[in-house]
C-alpha cells in the first residue's frame, strides 16, 4: 500500500471542573479519567504569513492543547463508561478498532462476554497507542464526556450539541463549539498555533512559525522510536520517508524501517515515543502517528491536520491541511485526534446562565507550570470580567 491514501487523545492530571454559580457552587464533578495537556499562550499573536492563502495559527485566548493524542486506553474509558452493555447505540466502537481487513492498527477489543461496564478493553500492548477508527463525532462526544465530567456524563451535550441520538446526528453541519465549552477538539488555529507557534524572542523561527512541529523547518527523518538513528533525533517522527540508502533511517515506514507494508503488521507508536521531539509547546506527535480532527468546518467537511505513518512529511509541515474523503464518518486506521481545553469564558455562557450583571463564575485555569501538570478548578469570581491574568505566559 502506497503511503498516500489515508490522510489524514489526556493523562494529565487534570482535574476539571465547572462551576456555575449564583450564590453557591455546584457540586464539583472529579474526573477519573486524566489527560495530559500543555498550555498555549501569547493570546493575540498573529497568524502565520508566509504559507498559502489561507493564514492560521491566531488564538487570541490562553488555551491547553492535548500533549498526547487521545489512546486507546483513555477511549476503552470512555467507551465502558458511556456504553456500559456493548449496545454501541452511537457507534462508537467500530469494529474495525479490533480488526480491520487493511491492517492491524486498531487497539480496541469488544468482550461481550464480561460484565457490563468491562466490555471493551485495550489490546494488549496497544493502550498508550492512539485510537484510531475514530469519527468526528467519535472525538467531539469524546470531548462532550470529558466537558460533563466522565462518569456517566452526557455524549450528546455539553461542548458540542448533538440531535437526534443517533450515530450520525441530524444537525451535522451545524454542530458548532457551545459557550462554555470546555473540553473541546481543536479547532484549526488551536492545532497551528500548538503545532507550529514559537515567536522568535523566545527561541522560536524568524517569522514565528516553523514549517514542522518538531520546531524545525526542515523535513523531520522517519525513524524507530525514539529517533536515536536519526541525524537529529529532535526531529524525528512516525512517518514515512525513504531515502534509498541503508542508513538506519528515512527506510520507510518508521516502525518497520521497511517500505513494504504488512497487514499483521501494527504501524503507530505510544504517545510520546518521540521523547525528543517536542513542539513549541510541549506536544508530541502532531506531525505524524496519527492524523488528527480538526473542529473546524470548511464547507461541509471538518479538516485534519499533521499527516499520518503513510504519509510523506509534507503532511506534516503547516501548509498541508485538507478534508478526508467523507465529511464526517471517514474513520480510518490513521486517524485520531487530540484535545483542546479552553477555559476562556465568553458573556455569552453569562447570558445563557441569565446571570449577566450579576455575579459571575467560570471555569478558569490555575496553570501549574512547576510540575507541568496542569490542574484545572472552578473559580468563583464576583468581579465582572473574567481575567486570564493568572495564566503564565
Ligand atoms: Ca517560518
Ligand atoms: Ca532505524
Ligand atoms: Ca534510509
Ligand atoms: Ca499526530
Amino acid at each position: 500500500m502506497m503511503p498516500s491514501p489515508f490522510r489524514h487523545l489526556l493523562s494529565l492530571s487534570a482535574r476539571f471542573a465547572l462551576g456555575m454559580l449564583l450564590s453557591a457552587p455546584l457540586a464539583l464533578p472529579v474526573a477519573a479519567t486524566s489527560i495530559d495537556y500543555v498550555p498555549v499562550g501569547n493570546p493575540g499573536n498573529a497568524p502565520d504569513q508566509y504559507y498559502g492563502p489561507a493564514q492560521f495559527g491566531n488564538v487570541a485566548y490562553h488555551y491547553g492543547i492535548g500533549k498526547y493524542e487521545v489512546t486507546n486506553s483513555q477511549y476503552v474509558e470512555f467507551l465502558n463508561a458511556v456504553d456500559p452493555t456493548g449496545a454501541n447505540q452511537l457507534q462508537l466502537y467500530d469494529p474495525f478498532m479490533t480488526s480491520d481487513p487493511q491492517g492491524s492498527n486498531g487497539g480496541i477489543n469488544y468482550l461481550p462476554g464480561n460484565s457490563n461496564g468491562t466490555k471493551f478493553a485495550a489490546i494488549l500492548g496497544r493502550g498508550d497507542k492512539p485510537v484510531v477508527w475514530v469519527s468526528w463525532y467519535d472525538a467531539v462526544r469524546f470531548a462532550n464526556w470529558m466537558h460533563n465530567g466522565q462518569g456517566a456524563g452526557d455524549t450528546e451535550t455539553g461542548s458540542y450539541t448533538l440531535l437526534g441520538g443517533t450515530a450520525n446526528p441530524t444537525n451535522g453541519l451545524s454542530v458548532v463549539r457551545n459557550p462554555g465549552a470546555t473540553w473541546v477538539l481543536p479547532n484549526e488555529n488551536e492545532w497551528y498555533k500548538s503545532a507550529y507557534y514559537e515567536p522568535a524572542a523566545t527561541g522560536g523561527d524568524v517569522d514565528d512559525y516553523w514549517l514542522y512541529p518538531t520546531r524545525s523547518n526542515s523535513d523531520p527523518y522517519s525513524d524507530q522510536p525514539p529517533g536515536s538513528q536519526a541525524p537529529t533525533t529532535s526531529n524525528t517522527a512516525n512517518f514515512f520517508r525513504d531515502d534509498g540508502q541503508v542508513n538506519g533511517y528515512n527506510d520507510g515506514f518508521a516502525v518497520t524501517g521497511a517500505v513494504g507494508y504488512s497487514t499483521a503488521q501494527n504501524y503507530l507508536t505510544d504517545r510520546g515515543a518521540y521523547a525528543s521531539a517536542v513542539g513549541p509547546w510541549g506536544t508530541f506527535d502532531q506531525g505524524g502517528n496519527v492524523s488528527e480532527w480538526n473542529e473546524t468546518l470548511i464547507g461541509n467537511v471538518r479538516f485534519i491536520r499533521g499527516g499520518s505513518f503513510q504519509n510523506f512529511a509534507f503532511t506534516l509541515s503547516a501548509p498541508d491541511r485538507g478534508p478526508t474523503g467523507d465529511p464526517f464518518l471517514s474513520p480510518n486506521g490513521g486517524l485520531g485526534f487530540r484535545l483542546a481545553l479552553v477555559p476562556e469564558p465568553s458573556t455569552v455562557v453569562l447570558a445563557a446562565f441569565g446571570i449577566v450583571g450579576l455575579a459571575t463564575a467560570s471555569a478558569l485555569a490555575r496553570w501549574n507550570s512547576a510540575s507541568r501538570a496542569v490542574h484545572y478548578e472552578s473559580r468563583i469570581r464576583f468581579a465582572g470580567s473574567i481575567s486570564q491574568d493568572n495564566v503564565p505566559r
